[in-house]
């Protein structure tokens, strides 16, 4: 049984995984950076290690610094949250080399799945509906040229290592392609140090759709409903909820079985995310599977009264799941805002500082999962997401009223916020009709 956790992680998510282990009683142990020696998570802990400067590379992202502090508290498990090395194999591997518990899949998993385009071949392999697309990975134009001459045009060229957004290009006839494909090779070769490329049919206007999964080390795997994640800047998730407003039963247990397929194919472990397109006359495609805990898991949480924290630890200790897919009911609508300082008239630039005065909203079906506290100085060195503030409501209507009651009554003084952003949104006609698609948002 595990005793003792390290949270390899900093802010919300830091804070959310502290709780769900003092309620379970396991003790644990926070690492900061110099940046954050007055964080909320470095307070909360039962115990704190500096384990280097601001910069992530020299701190959440050091391997090295962060086995260390495991190996010197005597935490049997690390739980690394989303962002920084959780989706990395070899820190994965370094954890099970060291004999320490990494909650979350083994590290061949990870890299399998790291790898979009193997990911692609096992998932279609395994009879999961994959967007039509190239088989091969391609290093070159002229190859790439040929295999997007075959898929029909548009097409979009991907990055094997990619994922959110990074190394991608759209290329809307084969005039474009040489172009699209040289940009997107270079920026996956400068991001990934891999200029490994793949190329799919490009979708147009489709909804983000993910399916929560988890899957015990005995082979049982469930899948938890869908999340709506269609609303998202540059590639930047703003609201989420589930269920999908698009989605009818049958279609969601038709893609909740393919989750579940896809789960299994991977030979997957704890909790996972498989993310698919839905284009508008309900037909899915596998894009593909997030190994980690995501920003969004709390809607999830909230429709099905599971505690996904809970389960990653029980899972990782290597308990049965308690549940069976039939005992997994979705009550009522969750809605989720990511609060970030930011400035949107500004182009959406960060706007860390202190934040001099802080007030957020309580009361029936309001979540607020936050690291900020009065007087707190939010550094400049980390993701710009302060908050996330979650509701639930009967229906989506009332989800949504809700949301828009608590985004009014929010108070963050000393810094710019999203905050009017996202009423706006709420206020939408298409957003209230659930007429949402990943274009929502144009970005300029
Ligand atoms: C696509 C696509 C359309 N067609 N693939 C964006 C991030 C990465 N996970 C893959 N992405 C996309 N892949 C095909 N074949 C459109 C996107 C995409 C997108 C996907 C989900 C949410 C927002 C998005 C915004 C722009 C593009």
């Amino acid at each position: 049984m595990i005793k003792k956790i390290l949270i390899a992680n900093r802010g919300e998510i830091a804070v959310r995984i502290i709780r769900a282990c003092r309620e379970m009683g396991i003790e644990t142990v926070a690492v900061y950076s110099e940046a954050d020696k007055e964080a909320l998570h470095t307070k909360l802990a039962d115990e704190a290690f500096c384990i280097g400067p601001a910069p992530s590379s020299e701190s959440y992202l050091s391997m090295e610094q962060i086995i260390s502090a495991t190996i010197v508290s005597g935490a049997d498990a690390i739980h690394p949250g989303f962002g920084f090395l959780s989706e990395n194999s070899k820190f994965a591997e370094f954890c099970e080399q060291c004999g320490i518990t990494f909650i979350g899949p083994t590290s061949q998993v990870i890299a399998r799945l790291g790898n979009k385009q193997i990911a692609r071949n096992t998932m279609e392999a395994a009879g999961v509906p994959v967007i039509p697309g190239s088989r091969d990975p391609i290093y070159d134009a002229a190859d790439g040229a040929r295999a997007a001459g075959k898929i029909g045009y548009p097409v979009i060229v991907k990055a094997a290592l990619g994922g959110g957004g990074k190394g991608m290009r759209v290329a809307r006839d084969p005039g474009e392609f040489e172009q699209s494909f040289r940009m997107a090779q270079k920026e996956a070769q400068m991001a990934f140090g891999d200029g490994t490329m793949y190329i799919e049919h490009f979708v147009e206007n489709p909804r983000h759709i993910e399916f929560q999964i988890l899957a015990d080390t005995q082979g049982n795997v469930v899948h938890l409903g869908e999340r709506d994640c269609s609303i998202q800047r540059n590639h930047q998730k703003l609201i989420e909820e589930s269920p999908c407003p698009a989605l009818s039963v049958k279609l969601r247990k038709k893609m909740g079985e393919t989750a579940v397929r896809a789960a299994k194919a991977a030979g997957y472990m704890n909790a996972g995310t498989i993310e698919f397109l839905l284009e508008k006359n309900g037909k899915f495609y596998f894009m593909e599977m997030n190994t980690r805990i995501q920003v969004e898991h709390p809607v999830t949480e909230w429709v099905t009264g599971i505690d996904l924290i809970k389960e990653q630890i029980r899972i990782a200790s290597g308990c049965p799941l308690s549940f069976g897919q039939k005992e997994i009911q979705l009550k009522g609508h969750a809605i989720e805002c990511r609060i970030n300082a930011e400035n949107p008239q500004k182009g959406f630039r960060p706007s860390p500082g202190t934040v001099t005065g802080v007030y957020f909203p309580g009361g029936n079906g309001v979540r607020v999962d936050t690291a900020v506290y009065s007087g707190y100085t939010i550094p400049p060195y980390y993701d710009s997401m302060i908050a996330k503030l979650i509701v639930w409501g009967q229906d989506r209507q009332e989800a949504i009223r809700r949301m828009r009651s608590a985004l009014g009554e929010v108070i963050i003084e000393g810094v710019d916020t999203n905050i009017d952003y996202q009423y706006d949104i709420l206020n939408h006609p298409d957003y209230q009709a659930g007429n949402i698609d990943i274009g929502f948002i144009s970005v300029e």
